[in-house]
């Protein structure tokens, strides 16, 4: 299998978290979006990442990805068979790719990719809006809804890989959760990502 997409991405990690927890082996091309290679456009019709190209299977979105990795390898299971745990999962994987990253994501366009990738200065009101406005009623949301080491039941599922990805990418902005105001997200959040396949594909990141 092909992954393509660069591992900073968020979506992209999703993928590659979860093939590590499947123990499935994959070749990574780590291109940006829209990059003018012809075997990623046919993987990804709109450009986006990440995408992947299964023995001649193409397939984009990593929520659409997840669940066809989930049937192919299905063990072990990141999807949870309950009907409550499998709508909660659902729910947990659009919050963390939609409410969420558009904010979690907000530093590090503004401190990492604006400066080092497109030549454009830091807007720093940005910056604080996201950290002092948009994102704690999130981060409320989330502390509320943590009772274990997993965001649903009582396994590692798509709903813990979804919610955590962007999280790396706000410490890459050098922000982090406040342990004081929020210390069951913060707990979370770090033990999630010294997960081994977390770690796997925050190596990946540097290919
Ligand atoms: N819903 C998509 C979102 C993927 C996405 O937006 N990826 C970004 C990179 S992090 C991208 O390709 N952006 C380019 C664009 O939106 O045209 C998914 O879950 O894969």
């Amino acid at each position: 299998m092909i992954v393509y997409g660069t591992g900073y991405s968020p979506f992209v990690r999703k993928i590659l978290v979860s093939l590590a927890e499947k123990g499935v082996s994959y070749e990574h091309v780590p291109n940006m979006f829209h990059a003018p290679d012809p075997a990623f456009q046919a993987a990804s019709p709109f450009g986006k990442i990440p995408a992947i190209e299964d023995a001649g299977f193409t397939l984009s979105d990593s929520s659409a990805i997840l669940w066809y990795l989930e049937r192919k390898h299905p063990s072990p299971a990141l999807l949870p068979t309950d009907a409550k745990a499998l709508g909660r999962a659902v729910w947990f994987d659009k919050f963390g790719d939609t409410e969420l990253f558009s904010k979690l994501v907000v530093p590090f366009v503004e401190r990492v990719l604006k400066p080092s990738m497109m030549g454009r200065p830091c807007d720093d009101s940005a910056v604080t809006r996201a950290l002092e406005t948009d994102l704690p009623p999130l981060f409320d949301y989330l502390e509320s809804q943590i009772a274990g080491p997993f965001l649903v039941g009582d396994a590692f599922s798509i709903a813990d890989i979804s919610v955590v990805t962007g999280f790396y990418n706000f410490g890459l902005a050098e922000c982090s959760v406040d342990a004081g105001r929020w210390p069951k997200l913060a707990a979370y959040v770090q033990d999630s990502m010294a997960r081994p396949s977390f770690v796997a594909a925050i190596e990946a990141r540097k290919s």
